[in-house]
């Protein structure tokens, strides 16, 4: 097997050491850190997704690939410069505020990562006014909000709003997910768009960047 698909498959296996090892071997190689990113662990995360979507695999499982993921990163990070990072877009994320469930919204962060993505991650509980803040600051292309109570699925409406007061409503992309989520109040609070999963949160901010 060769190098990018032995990396692939260690993705795939939750097996972070070797992760670590061969991501480590391939940079020593002198394989580029974006043929590692976009042909090796790129792809073994969206298969991980899809698995997860068809109930092979499940959350455990998704963590710690994601965690072996996310150890790369580290190693890709300060190679990968700024530049090429921002070429498929910024996005804001966070767990709105009076909510602190945030296993979801860092597995879709460390995806959206992989994917390419520049992710500043407001944590959880965060307040309307900061992901407005955050948004201007950096120019940001999506808004990425996490909810998972029935109570906190409101908070998503006043940020969008917010969005709007500030003038920025136009330039960001806003998607939601999360169990107080769904593709129907998505709509229904004009939001561009829902994602159930990961894997269908780095399709839908994909396709934001496309149509721009
Ligand atoms: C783990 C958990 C907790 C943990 C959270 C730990 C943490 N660090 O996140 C703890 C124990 C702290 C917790 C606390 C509470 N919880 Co809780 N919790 C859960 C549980 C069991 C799992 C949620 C989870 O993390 N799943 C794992 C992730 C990976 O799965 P996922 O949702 O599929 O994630 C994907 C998508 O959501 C999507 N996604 C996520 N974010 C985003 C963002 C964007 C932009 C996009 C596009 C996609 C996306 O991609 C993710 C990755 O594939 C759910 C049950 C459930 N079915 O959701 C209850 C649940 C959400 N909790 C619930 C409740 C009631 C509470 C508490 C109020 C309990 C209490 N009485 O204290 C508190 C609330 C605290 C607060 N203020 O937030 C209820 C909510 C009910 C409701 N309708 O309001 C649930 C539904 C359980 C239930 N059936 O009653 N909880």
């Amino acid at each position: 097997m060769d190098l990018l698909e032995n990396i692939k498959e260690s993705i795939i296996g939750m097996d972070r050491e070797k992760v670590v090892e061969l991501t480590r071997k391939a940079l020593d190689e002198g394989i580029k850190p974006e043929k590692l990113l976009y042909e090796a662990l790129t792809p073994g995360m969206d298969i991980v997704g899809e698995q997860y979507e068809k109930n092979i695999k499940f959350i455990p499982e998704m963590l710690m690939s994601a965690e072996a993921l996310r150890d790369a990163m580290e190693l890709l990070g300060p190679i990968l410069t700024k530049s090429e990072l921002s070429k498929t877009g910024k996005v804001i994320m966070g767990t709105v505020e009076g909510d602190i469930h945030d296993i979801g919204q860092q597995i879709v962060s460390m995806m959206l990562e992989g994917a390419g993505f520049e992710v500043y991650n407001l944590g959880v509980d965060v307040p309307t006014d900061k992901f407005v803040e955050k948004a201007k600051q950096e120019k940001a292309d999506i808004v990425g909000m996490s909810a998972f109570l029935s109570t906190t699925g409101l908070r998503f409406p006043d940020v969008i709003q917010s969005l709007q007061e500030a003038g920025i409503r136009e330039q960001v992309k806003v998607m939601i997910g999360g169990a107080a989520a769904s593709g129907k109040y998505a709509e229904t609070i004009g939001a561009d768009g829902y994602g159930s999963n990961a894997s269908a949160a780095v399709r839908l901010a994909k396709s934001f960047m496309s149509k721009q």
